[in-house]
């Protein structure tokens, strides 16, 4: 049944407060545990009460808690689903219900709540979780085809490499069961997403990766609003959901195009766009402003993101602040502060917005430079530094030179391209909470004169 996303964090609210939980409202992006670089999942303001170090002011607590992570973020508008801004949809009890009644709430929720067919789900459990597989076939009722064991990686949730975690069953849509239930991968994102995890929060690790069991056991889940919202409001992908589509909209008036009717690139730009958007807005309306270390360097790299999807498209004057203005319309209801920190967000926007045009000016005078100077083919050492250092992106450094009869030796980009991806690390396959993990992951993605940027004239060049 079709619903908006307010009226899904209503519902989702509203069920767990007759079951007794305390609607909270959400906490900050920015973490009061100073160790935490942002608030990646809705557990996370209650870390404290999870580790015993802090009781509990009621036994039972629901939210819809804005998180952000960067680990992904070469994936946004990439995939159907991937954002750096999202709301956690969460009940959490702190040593009071346990398994057998989270799943069952899971269920009646995602089944009576929001009428999916049962039919249409499938669940995961970790692999040596007998009694979660038991409580889904004999309590539930949920053939034993569609529960599936996953192993660690996919499900025993923790936090980060320490503190606290433990096994967890997830609850998938099958948007194609046409396919067949002998064919069921959970990994094919084609056909399946995971819209609900229960955690069963019993361990806490250690530095040494050793496992104790926390003094509660409890409960910690996270249903992702905008997947939700894709699956009731049956559109291709989370940005196409009220939540986010407007903000894309007011995009595509400026560029002066049709979302609908774009190429994938075009659209790839756009979800970019609208999803950076609004994790620009809740960070600066957070309290953190732009810079080159931390959180704020965080935000500095999103609008940049933004400004160069924007030329990609097309747009070449000032716009952030006419996208934001969208963004902070959507979401003014339910968070006030982003109304209430207007004049910060604008502000902050235009300011970054004007440095780094001006950053991409000065690219393009080198550019003109270097197409003097080239015979017939820019080098891909030369594209590259453009990309690295001026924020020119390959499409923008190529469309430039063949107005002016001239090619790109892609091949060489890439190899410069790579070699730059082979001096940043192996992926993290887990998402670290910590200040410094996080910061890690971000720099996986950018070549290290990055953090030199500020005692260079370049400084605030580069961008992804
Ligand atoms: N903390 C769990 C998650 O983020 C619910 O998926």
């Amino acid at each position: 049944q079709y619903s908006t996303g307010s009226e899904i964090r209503q519902k989702f609210l509203n069920f767990y407060a007759e079951k007794g939980h305390k609607i909270l409202p959400s906490a900050s992006l920015v973490p009061e545990d100073p160790t935490v670089l942002l608030t990646i999942a809705g557990m996370l303001p209650f870390k404290p009460i999870f580790l015993g170090q802090r009781q509990p002011e009621f036994p039972r607590a629901t939210t819809s808690q804005k998180c952000i992570r960067t680990n992904d973020i070469e994936n946004v508008g990439r995939t159907a689903r991937h954002h750096t801004f999202f709301e956690m949809l969460g009940n959490f009890s702190f040593g009071d219900y346990f398994k057998q009644q989270a799943i069952a709430w899971g269920w009646e929720i995602s089944t009576k709540v929001f009428e999916l067919p049962p039919e249409r789900l499938v669940v995961s459990v970790f692999e040596e979780d007998d009694e979660a597989f038991a409580i889904w076939r004999d309590e539930i009722g949920v053939s034993p085809q569609r529960i599936k064991r996953m192993g660690e990686a996919d499900n025993f949730w923790k936090s980060g490499p320490t503190g606290p975690c433990g096994p967890c069953s997830e609850i998938y849509y099958d948007f194609h069961p046409e396919r067949g239930e002998e064919n069921i991968d959970l990994e094919d994102d084609t056909r399946f997403i995971e819209f609900y995890n229960l955690v069963f929060m019993q361990y806490n690790r250690d530095a040494d990766g050793n496992l104790t069991p926390l003094q509660n056991k409890n409960i910690d889940t996270g249903m992702g609003l905008e997947r939700m919202a894709q699956i009731l409001q049956q559109v291709p992908n989370n940005y196409e959901t009220d939540l986010i589509f407007p903000i894309i909209k007011t995009a595509a008036e400026i560029a002066q195009i049709d979302y609908h009717k774009s190429d994938d690139k075009t659209k790839v730009s756009l979800k970019v766009i609208g999803d950076h958007i609004r994790a620009v807005v809740h960070l600066i309306a957070d309290g953190v402003t732009a810079s080159n270390i931390g959180r704020g360097y965080i935000v500095r790299r999103l609008i940049r993101r933004v400004v160069r999807h924007g030329r990609l498209i097309g747009i070449s004057g000032e716009f952030t602040t006419l996208v934001a203005e969208t963004a902070m319309q959507l979401s003014e209801a339910v968070y006030p502060n982003v109304r209430q920190r207007e004049s910060a967000i604008k502000g902050e926007l235009q300011r970054e917005e004007t440095r780094f045009l001006e950053t991409l000016e000065r690219g393009e005078k080198l550019l003109a430079e270097i197409m003097e100077k080239a015979k017939g083919q820019i080098s891909g050492q030369d594209a590259f530094v453009l990309y690295d250092t001026y924020g020119f992106p390959l499409e923008l450094t190529q469309e430039i030179a063949e107005e002016n009869g001239l090619t790109v030796d892609i091949k060489g980009f890439e190899t410069a391209m790579e070699e730059q991806r082979r001096r940043s690390q192996d992926a993290h396959e887990t998402i670290d909470l910590t200040v410094q993990g996080s910061l890690d992951q971000l720099a996986e993605h950018i070549h290290p004169t990055e953090f030199l940027g500020y005692t260079l004239l370049t400084s605030d060049a580069k961008v992804e």
